[in-house]
């Protein structure tokens, strides 16, 4: 896959996998982060805060190779110039990194940006400043960002309530607590130490996706369709819908085969997303028609 051009709008992750050489001592991060894309990972972020800027571009090339034979996205942490470099698909940034307003001028509008937020209005700053997604932690205390207090998952249901652009729960997270942050309102998790620390990345990787999946799923999938009755927003309509998710709600409303754009709570989701994206109480959903030319 090339990078950027059409990922900004159709971001649409589950598991985020982060480097961290220091974790794989005598493993190479290439077969760790490849690991990691067998069970499962879909979005990549290549953060070393030890080494030159030389060796980094360097990773960066060969993790750019290897993502793309995967078809999945590749973030640089801290370095739009490495990000541009390698063709990546953009870059992620702390609060005292380079403003948004700088790096979305140096990287254009397709590529995406993230930033790590540590509370809601960090979060809401980040919307405003036109964010693609936002990281949402430590949720956990971690080795991995010493002295950063954990936000606990206080903040991720803050969040999971109020924001509207991508969110990813980060800090401290494991296959053991994996289903805490996901009660507390995340629909995507990531993981440094837990997945590229463990002698098996893949089983991580797998283990963490079944549990994002089936929680996603859960919610009203799991009812019988005579137990699901629920008030969702449509188009700015209250409205009472079955359905469980965006494909029976687009097919209740006739659109299932219609050239549109669906958004949930302001993010769109492609198509092929619309069966296993799950509608919760008081979801929002936008259909919007397709206009211009293909
Ligand atoms: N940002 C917030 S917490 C964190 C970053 C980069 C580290 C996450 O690492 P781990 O090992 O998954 O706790
Ligand atoms: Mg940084």
């Amino acid at each position: 896959m090339k990078g950027g051009v059409s990922l900004r709008r159709n971001l649409d992750f589950k598991l985020y996998v982060i480097t961290g050489e220091r974790y794989h001592p005598g493993r190479s991060m290439v077969e760790v982060i490849e690991a990691a894309l067998k069970g499962g990972a879909d979005i990549v972020q290549l953060r070393e805060k030890e080494i030159s800027k030389r060796e980094l571009l360097e990773k960066a090339r060969l993790l750019r190779a290897l993502t793309s034979r995967y078809g999945v996205p590749l973030i640089i942490n801290d370095h739009p110039d490495v990000a541009l470099a390698i063709d990546a698909d953009g870059v992620h940034l702390g609060q005292e990194d380079l403003p948004i307003s700088v790096a979305r001028s140096v990287l254009g509008p397709h590529r995406t940006i993230g930033i790590s937020t540590h509370n809601l209005d960090q979060a809401r700053a980040a919307v405003t400043a036109g964010a693609d997604y936002i990281g949402v932690g430590p949720v956990y205390p971690t080795g991995t960002k010493p002295g950063r207090q954990a936000v606990t998952t206080a903040y991720v249901s803050q969040a999971a309530a109020e924001i509207r652009i991508p969110f990813v729960a980060i800090g401290g997270i494991t296959t053991d607590n994996a289903a805490e942050v996901l009660k507390a309102g995340a629909r995507r998790l990531c993981a440094v130490s837990a997945i590229v620390g463990n002698p098996d990345p893949e089983g991580v990787c797998r283990n963490l996706l079944e549990q994002i999946t089936a929680w996603n799923a859960s919610s009203i999938a799991a009812k019988p369709s005579e137990e699901r009755d629920m008030i969702v927003t449509v188009n700015g309509r209250q409205e009472r819908t079955k359905a469980a998710t965006m494909l029976e709600l687009a097919e209740q409303y006739k659109l299932a085969d219609k050239r549109i754009v669906a958004e949930l709570n302001g993010e769109v989701i492609p198509r092929q997303s619309w069966q296993d994206t799950p509608l919760r109480i008081g979801s929002s959903v936008e259909f919007v028609h397709f206009v211009g030319g293909g």
